[in-house]
């Protein structure tokens, strides 16, 4: 085991390098979908690139999952909605791209233990640019999107 620990201590080397750099893609809003052990989860937020560059997005892993894949869902022929893997996601620079139930999405396969509501999985996506990024997602529901700031309601009473 000590030559896997040993991989596992370069991947954190590298993961900590690209941290220290300032990114020009942030990752904002990730959660994940709950699953039960046998069944795939999904993961979904938002790549923000603030860079100068288009960037592209290669692959990602998880230590919760063995097998994860970049995914796209398409409406085949018939009319159902499929999911169709993709082989990297493209972010132009200063845009986003949302990956969402329905739409991209990270797919994640044979599950390490179940994901529950309260629990996180931790996700690492490689950039052609910005190399490694992490990011934390809470297992759970989509996060509420961030609303205006509402008006303070002032109620005068004389
Ligand atoms: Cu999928």
């Amino acid at each position: 085991m000590r030559s896997w620990s040993a991989v596992l201590l370069c991947v954190g080397i590298i993961v900590g390098a690209s941290w220290a750099v300032q990114a020009s893609v942030q990752l904002k809003g990730f959660w994940a979908r709950p699953a039960g052990k046998a069944i795939p989860s999904a993961a979904y937020g938002v790549i923000v690139n603030t860079g100068a560059k288009a960037d592209t997005l290669l692959e990602a892993a998880s230590p919760q999952a063995g097998r994860v894949e970049l995914h796209e869902t398409v409406r085949d022929m018939t009319g159902r909605m499929q999911m169709r893997k993709v082989r990297q996601i493209v972010v132009p620079a200063q845009d986003s791209i949302v990956l969402r139930p329905g739409g991209l999405h990270i797919m994640l396969y044979d599950l390490t233990q179940a994901l529950r509501p309260g629990d996180t999985v931790q996700l690492r996506l490689r950039f052609a640019q910005a190399g490694w990024q992490q990011v934390a997602c809470p297992v759970g529901r989509p996060p509420r999107p961030e609303r205006p700031l509402q008006k303070e309601r002032h109620e005068h009473q004389h």
